[in-house]
């Protein structure tokens, strides 16, 4: 499509208010974290928000800027976003659930010249005072050299000003006494008092093709976070059409993501491929246990849901209370039900199938990263004969391939390094500001290939089956964490001199984070310092990154020429005694300490 222009907010709002005639239609269902907390927008009332907050950011910046948005799961964090791309800027979306530091890291890797927040919002009964942690960030970017001018607030539990007419968002039921709400008048602006006399007309920016739409950033192996590029027509036309086809969507369906907008679930199933199929979907800003674990399907009930996406770890989750909090609602209306983010193990997927959907619901089991933009190995509901677990064939135009160690194609019933060999239209376009990264991150390797640093086994039916990543990376919940990010956040304490992490299989999140650290000389890992080094990487990183377990290890395993060995790590943390070849341990000493010292108890 290069050489061709185009907008996609106009895309996913005008074209469906005046062309197609859904003005009307709701675009949202916003279900706030406490029941009853509720709003419905049209798309007609979506397309004249978007214009309008367009306008405040046209005053703002302009064309190519990057907007790093911070916010939590509310209507006006998709307002912010189409604003951005209705003018041609960039935005950089930091989950609501990240730390001070991870915002200032990105802030300043995309250079961003605004930062759009909200004063905070409840996660269950936890109050998180979100402006406060903006603005830690925004310090931090000061003292590192780089100052963001300009941040915008956005009063979500806070009233907003008793003239304030243009605030539609009604604070929430309850009151916050603990909420803080620091203002610095040389750098923040109010959300409302902008939109106040703000037009509702605004000509969308017509971009070409290939510009770019956004950076999401995504854990790396080395450690920093990279921001996957996306760029315009080729995410619009891949996000639109896996939408359509993988949930078979119909104009009567009413669609729920549980996703956050701040992964890429969100952004491409929540925002991007729904609206520009003109779906109406329901927008989450809770948890499926507030007030109680059958939130999730009351929700179902209330809207009359049909089509449900959601992660194996929400479902493991809510598999532990078994069938009677389900079985309070009637769930009726679903028609197909979806997965994302992990393998889901069969257990899980048959809980899923039968007491959720009742065995009428086809399951689809999509597979795809940040990195490619929507779904990549996924059944077609109803059309493609399902096998729990298993992600099944690649959509239309992906091509697969499984590839042993020496990069050779392996054919029928085989395990490797799964790859793609076509490009796709979803495909990201670079790392921000390091396009060699990207290309060493995904095509070094194997050159003429995509790698998706996932292992993959292909049985004699020909169905795909992830086994999980093959690069020091950690699937959490679904969240995907590099183990070399957390080890630098344990090293930066004063007590620690090295730390290795990894995986130990949890029954609900997947993996858990296992740690092993060194101390300083004389220090002991006495239970304050635990906590201390627990709170560090939630500091540094966020608290989905806040480690399970943490082990004294006087030494670690590792090979003469000093690598750390991983493999016999896992094995101790499982309690696995069955080593296999340690022939170039360099110390076989260390091994028998780090068993003696496991961590027993259960977090
Ligand atoms: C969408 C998303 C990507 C990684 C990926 C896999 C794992 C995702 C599935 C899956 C097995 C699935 N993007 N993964 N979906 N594994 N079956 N259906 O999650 O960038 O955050 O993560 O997640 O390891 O490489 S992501």
């Amino acid at each position: 499509m290069e050489g061709a222009t185009t907008n996609i907010c106009y895309n996913l709002l005008d074209r469906n208010v005046h062309d197609r005639k859904l003005g009307d239609k709701v675009a949202f269902f916003w279900e706030g974290n406490d029941p009853g907390d509720e709003l419905t927008v049209t798309y007609r009332e979506l397309l004249q928000r978007v214009c309008q907050f367009s306008n405040v950011l046209k005053s703002q910046g302009q064309k190519g800027d990057r907007v790093s948005i911070y916010m939590p799961m509310v209507v006006e964090l998709v307002v912010a976003m189409l604003a951005c791309v209705r003018i041609g800027a960039v935005h950089s979306i930091v989950f609501a659930g990240f730390s001070a530091e991870s915002l200032c890291e990105r802030i300043m890797d995309s250079q961003c010249s605004l930062v759009i927040t909200a004063d905070g919002f409840y996660r269950g009964d936890k109050l998180i005072n979100l402006k406060l942690l903006a603005d830690e960030a925004l310090q931090k970017c000061r003292e590192k050299g780089f100052p963001v001018e300009k941040c915008i607030m956005l009063r979500h539990l806070s009233k907003a000003a008793e003239d304030d007419l243009s605030s539609q968002c009604p604070p929430a039921k309850r009151s916050c006494p603990d909420l803080q709400v620091p203002w610095n008048p040389d750098v923040d602006l109010c959300w409302h008092a902008l939109l106040r006399g703000a037009s509702d007309v605004c000509e969308p920016e017509w971009v070409e093709s290939e510009d770019p739409l956004f950076i999401l950033y995504t854990s790396g192996s080395t450690g920093k976070p990279k921001g996957v590029l996306h760029s315009v027509s080729g995410y619009m036309l891949y996000t639109a059409t896996t939408f359509k086809l993988v949930f078979d969507h119909q104009p009567d369906d009413v669609y729920w993501c549980t996703a956050d907008i701040g992964w890429i679930t969100g952004h491409s199933y929540i925002t991007y491929g729904p609206l520009a199929n003109g779906a109406t979907s329901v927008l989450f800003e809770g948890l499926p246990t507030f007030p109680d674990v059958s939130r999730m399907w009351q929700i179902v009930d209330k809207y009359r849901v049909s089509k449900f996406y959601t992660a194996p770890t929400a479902i493991r989750l809510l598999m532990k209370y078994g069938s009677e909090p389900v079985q309070r609602y009637k769930r009726n209306s679903l028609k197909v039900l979806g997965t994302v983010g992990e393998p889901i193990n069969p257990e899980a997927w048959q809980w899923y199938y039968t007491v959720v959907g009742e065995k009428r619901c086809p399951i689809v089991d999509t597979f795809w990263q940040t990195e490619t933009g929507g779904h990549m190995l996924t059944p077609l509901p109803a059309a493609t004969p399902m096998k729990p677990g298993s992600a099944t064939f690649p959509f239309f135009g992906v091509v697969p391939a499984i590839l042993n160690e020496s990069g050779e194609e392996l054919e029928g019933p085989s395990e490797g390094y799964l790859v793609f060999k076509q490009p796709w239209p979803g495909v990201m376009r670079s790392v921000y500001g390091n396009h060699s990264r990207f290309e060493s991150t995904y095509f070094k390797k194997f050159p003429g290939y995509y790698v998706t640093a996932d292992g993959c086994r292909r049985d004699k039916d020909g169905y795909y089956w992830i086994t999980g990543r093959i690069d020091d990376m950690l699937n959490v919940s679904g969240h995907l964490l590099s183990t070399a990010e957390i080890e630098s956040a344990l090293v930066e304490h004063a007590a620690v001199v090295e730390a290795a992490v990894v995986g130990r299989p949890h029954p609900v999140k997947g993996e858990s984070l296992y740690c092993f650290v060194t101390l300083t000389e004389g220090a002991t890992l006495s239970g304050p310092l635990e906590a201390e080094l627990r709170k560090q990487v939630r500091e540094k990183i966020g608290a989905i990154a806040t480690p399970d377990y943490i082990q004294n290890a006087p030494g670690l395993p590792k090979t003469r020429s000093g690598k750390i060995m991983r493999r016999v790590l896992r094995k101790i943390a499982c309690d696995e005694r069955d080593l296999g070849d340690i022939s170039t341990l360099a110390d076989s000493s260390v091994v028998e300490q780090l068993f003696r010292d496991r961590c027993l108890t259960t977090p």
